[in-house]
Parts: C-alpha cells; sequence; structure tokens
C-alpha cells in the first residue's frame, strides 16, 4: 500500500528526491558546525498532520510529490532532543539506511555515567528506497532506553546495507549492545537483528571501542569494554550467519569510559590493513593497541595516556 503525499520541507536543504541530492546534503551535515545540522528527514506518514503539512506547503514554495509508503514516519533531527547524535552514511548506489539518530529524552533510567540521567527511548532511521528516502522509528518499552550518545551505521551482516549498532539498558538487566536494521529486502519495519546479552545487573554499562572484521574471517565484529568503571573487560563478538553476537575472545584489563564523561575514549585503527583497537589500559596509565588472533587478544603498550588527545594521536598511523 502506498499513498501519494505533497511533502515540503522544514528548512532550505533538500533530500527527497534523488540518492544524489542525498549525498549533497550528508556532505553539507557533515561539514555543519555541531548543533546547526538542519534536517535529515522530512517524510510524512498518512497520520500526518495535514493542516501542518498545508502550511508547511504554503510557507516552502518548492514542494514535491513523491510516492511513499505507508510505513514511513515524520522525522526530523533537528527538532530531536538529541540532534547532536545524528549520524549518516554517504550513498553509493544502493538502497538502505542512510541516516540514524536518537531521540525521546527520558529520565526512566537513572544512572547518568554519560553526564547527565538523560537518555533516549527512541531511535529513528532514513533509510533509501527506489528512489524515495523513508524514515522509521523504534520505541523502546518503557524499562529501556538507549544508553548511548550516537547511533553507529556499520554493514554487520555484510548484505550490502548499513545496520544500526546501539547501546540500550534495561532497568532490571543493564546494558546490552543491539543491532538494527532491515531484513533482506524487506524495508516494511526496521528490526531488532541481534543482540548480545544483557550484563545482568542495572545500571551495569558496556562502551563499545568500533566494528571491523578483527579476526579476518569474514564476518564483522564488534568491540567493546564490558563494564569500563568496573569489571573492565574488553570483549570481541562476531555476527553470526544466524544473527547472533557470539563472543570469540576476552581479556581483562581495558577501559574507555569515566564515569560522568560524554565520550569514550577509544577506537579502532587501521594501519597497513592491520586493525587495532586502541584503549587504555584498566589503571589510565597506558595505551593500548591489541589485535585479535584466532580467539587470542594480543596487546601492544604504545606509550602513557595522558588524556582523549592521546588516545587520538595513537588511532594515526605513524608509518
Ligand atoms: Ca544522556
Ligand atoms: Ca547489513
Ligand atoms: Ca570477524
Amino acid at each position: 500500500m502506498s499513498v501519494r503525499i505533497t511533502i515540503a520541507w522544514l528548512s532550505q536543504l533538500w533530500l527527497l528526491g534523488t540518492r544524489v541530492r542525498l549525498m549533497t546534503v550528508c556532505a553539507l551535515i557533515l561539514m555543519c558546525p555541531i548543533g546547526v545540522q538542519d534536517v535529515v528527514a522530512q517524510t510524512a506518514d498518512v497520520q500526518a498532520d495535514s493542516n501542518q503539512l498545508a502550511e508547511n506547503i504554503q510557507a516552502n514554495p518548492g514542494t514535491e510529490s513523491v510516492e511513499m509508503s505507508a510505513h514511513c514516519v515524520m522525522a526530523n533531527s533537528a527538532e530531536s532532543d538529541f540532534p547532536n547524535s545524528l549520524v549518516v552514511h554517504l550513498v553509493d548506489e544502493n538502497d538502505g539506511l542512510v541516516a540514524a539518530w536518537y531521540d525521546g529524552a527520558t529520565t526512566r533510567y537513572p544512572h547518568g555515567v554519560l553526564g547527565d540521567d538523560i537518555e533516549a527511548s527512541e531511535l529513528f532511521v532514513i533509510a533509501n528506497e527506489a528512489g524515495t528516502q523513508c524514515s522509521q522509528q523504534v520505541v523502546l518499552d518503557d524499562n529501556e532506553v538507549f544508553e548511548d550518545l550516537a547511533p553507529r551505521l556499520v554493514d554487520m551482516d555484510g548484505d550490502g546495507e548499513m545496520d544500526v549498532v546501539t547501546i540500550i539498558s534495561h532497568a532490571e538487566k543493564g546494558a546490552r549492545i543491539a543491532v538494527f536494521g532491515y531484513a533482506a529486502g524487506d524495508r516494511s519495519q526496521l528490526k531488532l537483528k541481534a543482540s548480545t546479552r544483557a550484563i545482568g545487573t542495572p545500571f551495569r554499562w558496556l562502551a563499545p571501542i568500533g566494528m571491523g572484521d578483527f579476526n579476518n574471517d569474514g564476518r564483522m565484529d564488534i568491540a567493546y569494554v564490558d563494564r569500563p568503571h568496573l569489571a573492565r573487560i574488553l570483549r570481541v563478538v562476531s555476527y553470526t550467519e544466524s544473527n547472533e553476537l557470539e563472543e570469540i575472545a576476552s581479556a581483562p584489563g581495558f577501559t574507555n569510559h569515566r564515569i560522568g564523561e560524554d565520550f569514550i575514549s577509544s577506537g579502532v585503527r587501521s594501519c597497513q590493513g592491520r586493525l587495532q583497537l586502541v584503549t587504555a589500559d584498566s589503571r589510565w596509565e597506558r595505551i593500548l593497541l591489541t589485535s585479535v588472533k584466532e580467539t587470542t587478544l594480543v596487546t601492544d603498550d604504545a606509550g602513557p595516556f595522558t588524556g582523549v588527545d592521546s588516545i587520538r594521536a595513537a588511532l594515526e598511523c605513524t608509518d
């Protein structure tokens, strides 16, 4: 089922229409200072407020008629409670996810390790579909939040389309990594595709380091620090053929986050074709470079940790 809706634009940035336009918008967004990203999405669904649409059309002489599916929702990252959580993927010829952000601020999970106790309860995405863009929304249950800074767009299952890697925390079970995306060929509903098991205790968190094929077996992996303030265990999970996140390696002695910081001090570097995880050691004294050899983590010392800038410097290849 589809409906024909006239779409009006809330900003000067034009989005709907061709992929070229979207690439232009994404490029603009990437160049925008934080806080002034105008708009990523302006789509409409069958429940859209027709009066509002009419006003928008009158206020914006440039309007378009676009064939939209009924599963699309209104979405505007600039009006989100977390506009800075916007992430975009520069589009190639493929259809699929091109942007994601959090919304729905809530204080129902008062953990506060990321600097405040305001967390997100909603995830929005924009997908390219046959030349149009469609926005979709995930709304968490009341006992969950996205205890995160920004979603991550990565093709985890290797189907050529971006997936969204998030952190969900549960009132009774604490944090887990959750991967959202579309089932092959079906963009009618964004789905939870895979998840780690939750830590098991409320107010226990994890901090992603990054995504990549760290053990070089052709499957994407996620590296994270399990309880960076407490257990300080580096774990690597692999995205399996059956949409599971299966642990392939772990070791204690790592951290990448301090309570109250609204950033994560870690990342993945690729130097001479070799992927390495960059973190601090559990005492915040040294910078560690860690690679995955089959089921073993191999760690090298890369000098003193002197703040997040020293992590940034270690992410650069030196030769
Ligand atoms: Ca927050
Ligand atoms: Ca994918
Ligand atoms: Ca792998």
